[in-house]
C-alpha cells in the first residue's frame, strides 16, 4: 500500500517535470482543415479493415451484403462503438472479399464494392457491374475543435449532374432535396413555415438517386449535422458535424425501397402498434372537464362518427405537474376513463420532460433525491421555464432513469390511461428554446455534453415511456407518440409533424413531410388535422381528413385559442362527408393492419412516393401522388375549389377506388372530385380486404372478411395480416399472414391462398366480389368444386367462400 501511494507519488512528479519540460509557451493554434493523405498501409480484423495514412486510421466494415460501414479516427483512435439508432451493426453474416491493385483496395461483397484510392484515400462504392454509386469528392476531413475538443468532422461526395436527394426526416420542404442545405438539431418550431429549419426531428439518413439507382448514406452522428445538397458547389454534397465521429452507412439499391427497408434493418422497424391506435383520433388542446369528454363521447357516438381515441392535453394535469390530475376536472378519472372504455374510447395523456420545481410534489422530490436532473457544466441544475413554472429535467440518456420514469406511469396506467403522448422533447424551454450546450448526460455511460445528447433526447425519453408501458401492460400492447425524434425512434413512438397552420400551404406540407418520414424510416407518421394554430374552413377541414385517411396516424388536433375542431364543427354537409371518409378509414383497417405488420416485420415504408413505384428520372418531382401500403394510391385534393385534379398512374393497370373502372397506368388523368370524394386508385391484382364500419375497432367481430379482387393478366400478391390486436401473441406465432396471389388472362382469372401462423380469426368465409374481369364469369371452381357464383349489390360478381380455400378459377 505504502509502496503503491510512493511510487504513486513518483510518478506524478515525473510527469510535471515532463509537463514543465514539454510547455514551451505556445501561439493560439491555427484551426487547419486537415485531410487524409496517401493509404500508408492497412489491417484487417475480422469483417473489418482498417486504413492508416501515418497519422489517421479509417475503418471499412462489412455490415451486410448490402450495408458497409465506414468510420474515422483522426488521430487513430476511434471513439467507442456505441449509437442509439443502431440496433446492432454486426447483424448478418456478411460475405465479402478483399483484394488490392496497383491504385486501390477492394471490400466487396457479392452486391457491392468499396473501392479506396491508395494514392488519394478517396473511397467510392460501386455495384457488381463496376456502376459507381457514390464517390467521394474529397478525402474526409477534420478541423479541431478548441473549444469542446473533438473535431468537426467532414464527409464530401462528388454530384452527378441529375443526381436527385430524398429523406432527412421531417424537412417541410419539397421531395427532392438538390440544391439545398438543412441542418439537424431538434427545435420547438410553432407555426413553422415552408422551408424552415430544422424542425422538431433529426433524421441524418438521405437517399440518392442517381441514374434511376438509389443508395443510402446513414450518418449516425448525434451532434448538430448539416447536409448541404449541392447548395455550396453544384459538384458536391457534403455532410459534417460540429463533433463526434464521422461515421456513416452506405446502403446499397439499387431499389429506393431496398434501400428503405435495409436503413430498417440497421435502425429497427417501427414496433406494431395496436389496432386502435390506427383508428381516428380526436384531440384538443385541452378537452376539460371531464363532462366535456363525456359530451365528445356521445356526440361520436350519437352522429355515427366512427373514433378510436380521446386525448388530454396538459390541462389535465394538476399544475402542469406531471404524473398528476387536476382534480377539480378530473375528480374521479379512473372512472371517466373506464366509461370512456366502455364506449370504445382509448385515452391518450400528453406528458412533458419538464418536472416543476416543488418540494411537495413527489415526482420532483423523487428525482432529486436519486439525482436523476441534468446538471449544467458547473455542476448547477439544468433549470428553465416550461408550463409548469421553473422546472428541473430528467436525464434520459441515464438507464437508470429511464427505469424511473418508465415506472411513474403506474398511477396513470392504473387509471386506465391506453397511450402516452410526448410533448416538447427537442427539449423545448421558454425563452431559450432549449437547453445550453454544456449540460452534461450520461449518454448510457459513454457521457457527453448537450452537443451531443441534443438531438436523442426525445428519442430517450419516447424509449423510457414506451418501455415503461410495455411493464406496465404486461401483455398488452402501448401505444406512444413522440414530437422530437432522431433515427431509430420508430422502435419506440409514432411521430406527429408538429405546430402547423391551418392554410392550404400546411396541407400540402403536410403530404410531403409524411413521404418524407416514411422513406426516412419513420412510418409511423402524421399531421394535426385542420392544422394546429388558426382555423380552417370547412373545405379545408374536408380535404384534410381526407388526406388524414391516408395518414398513418390520423389525429384531428387544433391549439387552444381556435374555434371548435370536430368532424361536425362545420355543418351538416361536411359533416356527411367526413363521416363518410372517416368511415372509409375503418373499412380499410385489415389493409391498414397489413401494412403496419409489413413495416414492423419487413421493414418496408407505409407510404411510398410515385418515384419509389416507378423510379424513373421523370417522376422525380411528383409529390402530389402517392402510395399508401402496397396496393393503393391516392392523389389528396391539396389545393381549394377543386374539383378535378390531374393523377399520375405508374404503369399498369390500376382501378378507381370508387366505381371500379380500370385505367392505364404510364399516363396522367383528369380526376374528377368534387368535395365528396377524392381520387383513389387500387392497383391491378389487389385482393382488398375491407371491415364493416365499425364505430370503433374493436367494436365487434367481423363475421364475414370482405375482400374486393381485382382482375390482372399479371401475377400479383396481396397479403392480409391479421391477430388480435392489441396483445403479444403474435410473438408466439399467433397471428395470420395470407399471402394471396391473383393471376389471370382474357378469359381467365386465378386465386390462391396461402396461410402462415396460429392465429383462428371470427369469421369462417370470405365474400369475395370479383372486378375488372373482360369475361362473363361463367363458371368458378373453389379447390375443384364447382361454386355458385351471385351478384354483389354493386353488380359486380360475387362468391362466398370457405376462409381455408386454397385455389379459386373463375373462367
Ligand atoms: O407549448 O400541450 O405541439 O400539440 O397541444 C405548446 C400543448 C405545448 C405543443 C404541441 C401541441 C400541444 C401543446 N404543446
Amino acid at each position: 500500500m505504502k509502496n503503491t501511494l510512493k511510487e504513486k507519488i513518483a510518478h506524478d512528479v515525473v510527469e510535471e517535470e515532463i509537463h514543465h519540460v514539454n510547455n514551451p509557451v505556445l501561439e493560439p493554434p491555427m484551426i487547419v482543415k486537415n485531410y487524409l493523405n496517401q493509404v500508408t498501409h492497412y489491417s484487417q480484423n475480422e469483417n473489418s479493415f482498417f486504413f492508416h495514412d501515418g497519422s489517421a486510421t479509417v475503418e471499412v466494415k462489412v455490415v451486410s451484403n448490402e450495408i458497409i460501414r465506414v468510420r474515422l479516427a483522426p488521430h487513430g483512435s476511434f471513439l467507442a462503438d456505441f449509437s442509439y439508432a443502431v440496433a446492432n451493426s454486426d447483424q448478418h453474416v456478411a460475405v465479402f472479399k478483399f483484394e488490392e491493385d496497383e491504385q486501390s483496395y477492394r471490400v466487396s461483397t457479392n452486391t457491392v464494392t468499396c473501392l479506396i484510392g491508395k494514392s488519394d484515400f478517396l473511397i467510392s462504392f460501386q455495384d457488381r457491374d463496376g456502376e459507381v454509386y457514390t464517390e467521394d469528392h474529397s478525402p474526409m476531413h477534420w478541423e479541431e475543435n478548441p473549444d469542446f475538443g473533438g473535431y468537426y468532422v467532414y464527409c464530401s461526395k462528388t454530384n452527378e449532374e441529375h443526381e436527385a436527394f430524398f429523406g432527412l426526416g421531417d424537412k417541410p420542404t419539397h421531395l427532392n432535396l438538390r440544391g439545398k442545405r438543412f441542418t439537424n438539431w431538434n427545435s420547438d418550431t410553432y407555426s413553422f413555415g415552408f422551408g424552415q429549419d430544422p424542425l422538431y426531428r433529426s433524421i441524418p439518413f438521405y437517399i440518392g438517386l442517381k441514374n434511376e439507382k438509389a443508395y443510402g448514406i446513414f450518418f449516425d452522428n448525434t451532434f448538430k449535422t448539416y447536409f448541404d445538397f449541392g447548395a455550396e458547389s453544384p459538384e458536391q454534397t457534403s455532410f459534417w458535424s460540429e463533433g463526434g465521429e464521422l461515421q456513416y452507412y452506405y446502403i446499397h439499391g439499387p431499389k429506393m425501397i431496398d434501400v428503405v427497408k435495409r436503413y430498417h434493418e440497421l435502425t429497427g422497424t417501427n414496433y406494431l402498434p395496436p389496432l386502435w391506435a390506427l383508428g381516428y383520433h380526436q384531440c384538443r388542446w385541452s378537452y376539460y372537464p371531464d363532462t366535456k369528454l363525456e359530451s365528445l363521447a356521445y356526440e361520436f357516438r350519437s352522429r355515427k362518427i366512427p373514433c378510436d381515441s380521446l386525448y388530454l392535453d396538459i390541462d389535465y394535469m394538476d399544475g402542469y405537474r406531471c404524473f398528476t390530475w387536476n382534480k377539480r376536472y378530473f375528480p374521479d378519472p379512473k372512472g371517466l376513463i373506464s366509461k370512456l372504455a366502455s364506449e370504445g374510447f382509448k385515452t391518450v395523456v400528453i406528458i412533458d420532460p419538464g418536472i416543476k420545481m416543488d418540494e411537495n410534489y413527489w415526482v420532483f422530490k423523487e428525482g432529486k433525491e436519486k439525482n436523476y436532473f441534468c446538471r449544467r457544466g458547473d455542476d448547477y441544475f439544468m433549470e428553465g421555464h416550461v408550463w409548469p413554472g421553473r422546472c428541473q429535467f430528467p436525464d434520459f440518456t441515464n438507464p437508470a432513469v429511464r427505469e424511473w420514469w418508465g415506472g411513474l406511469f403506474k398511477e396513470l396506467v392504473d387509471d386506465g390511461v391506453a397511450g402516452v403522448w410526448n410533448d416538447m422533447n427537442e427539449p423545448a424551454v421558454f425563452g431559450r428554446g432549449t437547453f445550453p450546450n454544456d449540460v452534461r448526460h450520461n449518454y448510457d455511460g459513454y457521457r457527453g455534453s448537450h452537443r451531443k445528447a441534443h438531438n436523442v433526447y426525445g428519442m430517450q425519453m419516447v424509449r423510457a415511456t414506451y418501455e415503461g408501458l410495455k411493464k406496465l401492460f404486461h401483455k398488452k400492447r402501448p401505444f406512444t407518440i413522440t414530437r422530437a425524434a432522431y433515427s431509430g425512434t420508430q422502435r419506440y413512438g409514432a411521430v406527429w409533424t408538429g405546430d402547423n397552420v391551418a392554410t392550404w400551404e400546411h396541407l400540402r406540407l403536410g403530404a410531403l413531410q409524411m413521404q418524407r418520414l416514411s422513406v426516412s424510416g419513420m412510418s409511423f407518421c402524421g399531421t394535426d388535422i385542420g392544422g394546429f394554430s388558426g382555423n380552417p374552413d370547412g373545405e379545408l377541414f374536408t380535404r384534410w381528413l381526407q388526406l388524414g385517411v391516408f395518414s398513418p396516424f390520423m389525429r384531428a388536433h387544433s391549439a387552444g385559442d381556435t374555434r371548435e375542431r370536430e368532424p361536425w364543427s362545420f355543418g351538416e354537409y361536411y359533416e356527411n362527408i367526413n363521416r363518410k371518409f372517416i368511415e372509409l378509414r375503418y373499412k380499410l383497417l385489415p389493409y391498414i393492419y397489413s401494412a403496419f405488420w409489413e413495416q414492423s416485420r419487413y421493414g418496408y415504408p407505409i407510404l411510398r412516393p410515385v418515384l419509389m413505384l416507378e423510379q424513373e428520372s421523370g417522376n422525380i418531382n411528383r409529390e402530389e401522388e402517392f402510395a399508401f401500403g402496397d396496393k393503393i394510391l391516392v392523389a389528396p385534393i391539396l389545393r381549394q375549389g377543386v374539383s378535378t385534379k390531374r393523377v399520375y398512374l405508374p404503369k399498369g393497370r390500376w382501378y378507381d377506388f370508387w366505381n371500379h373502372a380500370p385505367f392505364e397506368g404510364g399516363q396522367e388523368y383528369d380526376v374528377e372530385t368534387s368535395l365528396e370524394t377524392m381520387p383513389i386508385f387500387v392497383k391491378e391484382g389487389a385482393v382488398m380486404p375491407e371491415a364493416p364500419v365499425m364505430q370503433y375497432s374493436s367494436e365487434k367481430a367481423i363475421e364475414i372478411m370482405h375482400l374486393k379482387v381485382y382482375h390482372t393478366d399479371k401475377k400479383v400478391n396481396s397479403f392480409l395480416y391479421e391477430d388480435h390486436g392489441d396483445t403479444y401473441a403474435y410473438e408466439s406465432d399467433v397471428y395470420a399472414e395470407k399471402k394471396f396471389t391473383v393471376s389471370g388472362d382474357q378469359g381467365k382469372l386465378t386465386i390462391t391462398q396461402q396461410v402462415d401462423g396460429l392465429f383462428k380469426e371470427s369469421y369462417s368465409d370470405y365474400e369475395m366480389v370479383l372486378y375488372g374481369l373482360p369475361f362473363e364469369a361463367k363458371s368458378v371452381r373453389v379447390d375443384g368444386v364447382i361454386t355458385q357464383l351471385s351478384t354483389h349489390t354493386d353488380g359486380f360478381p360475387k362468391l362466398v367462400v370457405s376462409k381455408e380455400f386454397k385455389n379459386i378459377i373463375v373462367e
